[in-house]
């Protein structure tokens, strides 16, 4: 296989592995298995899928409190997000953070965010750290448009840029906040032109096409690595459901919802796989072996042993 299909086909791999992931997720989440908040990545797995892709492993991702994909496009193994989520011992943080903190330094995960925006400052943070020690690598800051209106995110935007910081701001314009739709909250046809008002580069992509997003990475990830600053890339995609599992989204019109369903990421990646010549087969392959890496995953979380009662004081340390 070229080395161009090769990256295609691992980008369709990783992104059938989130969209198989989430299903998994809302089943278990139905099952009474996982406690607190879920909200689903579905329909938007071509923005965490394309924005890493582009990235080294050195790189470092902030997540959002939608960060399953992310996660799993940065290389969490699913049977340790599931167990996360099922807040199992085995969990990438021992079952304490659950579905909307799962982190983890050794893949340079700085972790989902139950804030809205809150990711933010702590990429600027790490951000400054890599330009005080005069490193190349990048920190890809990850938010939706909710976030869009929220005073961190300006602090964040102009601190990074000020200061010529090597963060990527990818911003996950999936038309809604909760049940509120952008067009309420922006005047704005793009909100990468806001970037302007910061004196850096914005662009707006198609964010349901992973190529185009890992397409899009390519110059700011050169003009941060090069110490020039950040950039701002605004992915315009579509949350395919309501903001979280018990939410039926009933307010998102069944027609716009149909428009995006017919440009579907992961159907998206898959048809460029047929165009690179690959075939069915090949492709049945990859779609059978996630099968049966989500049925590992499952059963793993669920045979995992919950904490100890005993060891949670033990992460709590005196001041
Ligand atoms: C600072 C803050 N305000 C409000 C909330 C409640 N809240 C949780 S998610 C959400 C909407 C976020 O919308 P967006 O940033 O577009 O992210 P999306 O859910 O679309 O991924 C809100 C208002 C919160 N968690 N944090
Ligand atoms: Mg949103």
């Amino acid at each position: 296989m070229p080395v161009e299909t090769a990256s295609i086909a691992a980008m369709y791999e990783t992104a059938l592995t989130i969209r198989r992931f989430e299903q998994r997720a809302i089943e278990q989440y139905r099952l009474g298995n996982i406690r607190g908040y879920l909200h689903p990545y579905l329909g938007e797995e071509a923005v965490a899928v394309g924005a890493v892709a582009a990235l080294r492993p050195s790189d470092y991702i902030v997540s959002t409190h939608r960060g399953h994909g992310h996660a799993i496009a940065k290389g969490h193994e699913p049977r340790l997000m599931m167990a996360e989520l099922l807040g199992k011992a085995t969990g990438y943080c021992r079952g304490r953070g659950g579905s909307m903190h799962v982190s983890s330094l050794a893949l340079r995960n700085l972790g989902a965010n139950g804030v809205v925006a809150g990711g933010m400052p702590l990429a600027v943070g790490a951000a400054f750290a890599i330009h005080l020690r005069g490193d190349s690598d990048v920190v890809v800051s990850f938010c939706s448009d909710g976030a869009a209106a929220n005073g961190a995110l300006h602090e964040s935007f102009n601190l990074a840029a000020i200061y010529h910081l090597p963060v990527i701001f990818v911003l996950e314009n999936n038309n809604y906040a909760v049940s509120t739709p952008i067009r309420d909250t922006a005047l704005v046809e793009n909100l990468s032109e806001r970037a302007a008002g910061y004196g850096m580069p914005g662009v707006t992509v198609d964010g349901n096409d992973a190529l185009v997003v890992r397409a899009a990475m390519e110059k700011p990830l050169q003009r941060a690595r090069a110490g020039e600053g950040p950039t701002l890339i605004e992915c315009k995609t579509y949350r395919q459901g309501g903001h979280h599992v018990n939410d039926p989204g009933l307010y998102m019109p069944k027609d716009e919802l149909e428009r995006w369903r017919a440009r579907d990421p992961v159907g998206i990646l898959r048809q460029h796989l047929v165009d690179a010549g690959v075939a069915e087969a090949e492709i049945a392959q990859i779609d059978q072996r996630i099968e049966v890496l989500m049925d590992e995953a499952v059963q793993f979380a669920i045979d995992s042993p919950e904490p100890a009662v005993a060891d949670f004081l033990a992460e709590i340390s005196a001041a």
